[in-house]
């Protein structure tokens, strides 16, 4: 699979990582320049390049056809349950509900059904599009739990917010196709499966159901994989297992444009994978799922980089983490803890966006 991302070569430093990535010591780019990285070449390159080494080559924008590149694509509808959603016009806001005593961020909090559902009331009301909710952590080094206790934790959760809130789209997040099979009998619409479809049984409950779903990258497993990370080049790897997921619903009759597509911040992935990530988010357009969805809330990463120990007080760098992403337009959806600094964030970004897309440049 070929995949592009843009690139600013803004400083030596970048210049250099990029040598190397194509094999091409003597490549000579002027600082600022704006370029298309190509990765998983096998064949001859598909348009003129300035540099070719490996599985990747360096080609100019301008050079590059139309379908390769990674663009940001326009509004378009995304049908969830009885309702359809608009993605692409603004980032959409996936408030998290975790009825689980021990996730990383919040565990322990929602406990108890009535709290979660109270929760989630309080979610839309900061301006949550969707909700999310979750019975199983997924920290690492979580123990797993068993499918009747998930439920158990789960259901409740689902009806009540179904009965409360009848025009949100609600998504459950799960591994286990027996879970996520009853919770979109409850209500649910959206399946979103850490495991990017791992057990192929859950692509055949969301293809029966006709629900959409949401196939995230994980390397290893939640009780192994912040142990040692490791990629030849995480963009395009990530990229490539998604890739694989996407085909695995596909396979089993669930729509290419029905599922989204998230890079998996912090499963298996250090400060420096977590960073590259959400630099060549572009790069995940070019899988031409249905949208891109991004989980970077009180992540640790966020602590590493502003010395926030607890993940509770790390609102304002979620925020910032998001409205970045959604400046460039790589974001379509953003699973977050903290909905109203989320809101204005976006809210500031989007403005800014927009003001340089109407011309207001100078
Ligand atoms: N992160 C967590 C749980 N579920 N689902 C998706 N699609 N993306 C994520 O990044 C993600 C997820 C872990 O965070 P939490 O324990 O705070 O919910």
């Amino acid at each position: 699979m070929i995949l592009t991302r843009t690139l600013e070569v803004a400083t030596p430093l970048e210049l250099e990582a990029l040598r190397r990535r194509v094999r091409a010591p003597d490549l000579e780019l002027p600082l600022g320049s704006r370029v298309v990285l190509l990765t998983g070449l096998e064949g001859p390159a598909p348009c003129p390049v300035v540099a070719w080494g490996g599985d990747a080559a360096v080609a100019r924008t301008d050079d590059v056809p139309e379908a390769l590149r990674p663009v940001a694509r326009g509004p378009r509808p995304f049908p969830l349950g009885g309702h359809v959603a608009a993605l692409g016009a603004r980032t959409l806001v996936l408030g998290i509900v975790n009825v689980t005593p021990d996730s990383f961020s919040d565990g322990g909090r929602f406990a108890t059904a009535d709290e979660a559902v109270r929760h989630g009331l309080a979610l839309v009301e900061a301006g949550a599009d969707w909700l999310d909710v979750g019975g199983e952590s997924t920290r690492p080094g979580a123990p797993p739990v068993e499918a009747a206790q998930e439920l158990a934790r789960v259901l409740p959760v689902l009806r009540g917010l179904r009965s409360a809130l009848p025009n949100v789209p609600l998504s459950i997040d799960t591994q286990k196709p027996e879970v996520a099979r009853l919770a979109l009998a409850a209500g649910a619409a959206l399946v979103n499966d850490v495991s990017g479809f791992a057990d192929p049984k859950m692509a055949e409950v969301v293809a029966a159901a006709g629900a959409a779903a949401c196939v995230m990258h994980l390397q290893g497993t939640p009780q192994t994989m912040q142990r040692a990370p490791r990629y030849e080049d995480v963009v395009h790897e990530v990229a490539e297992a998604l890739d694989a997921s996407l085909a695995r619903g596909e396979s089993a009759g669930v729509p290419r444009e029905r599922m989204l597509v998230d890079p998996g911040i912090g499963f298996g992935k250090t400060l420096e994978h977590n960073l590259a990530l959400l630099r060549h988010l572009d790069a995940l357009r070019g899988l031409r799922a249905g949208g891109v969805l991004l989980g970077t809330s009180r992540k640790s990463f966020l602590g590493v980089l502003t010395g926030q120990a607890d993940p509770a007080q790390r609102a304002l760098a979620s925020a910032v983490s998001v409205a970045l992403a959604a400046g460039t337009r790589a974001v379509d959806v953003a699973r977050v803890h903290d909905v109203r600094q989320t809101r204005e964030a976006l809210a500031v970004a989007e403005a800014v966006r927009a003001a340089c897309a109407g011309g207001e440049r100078w």
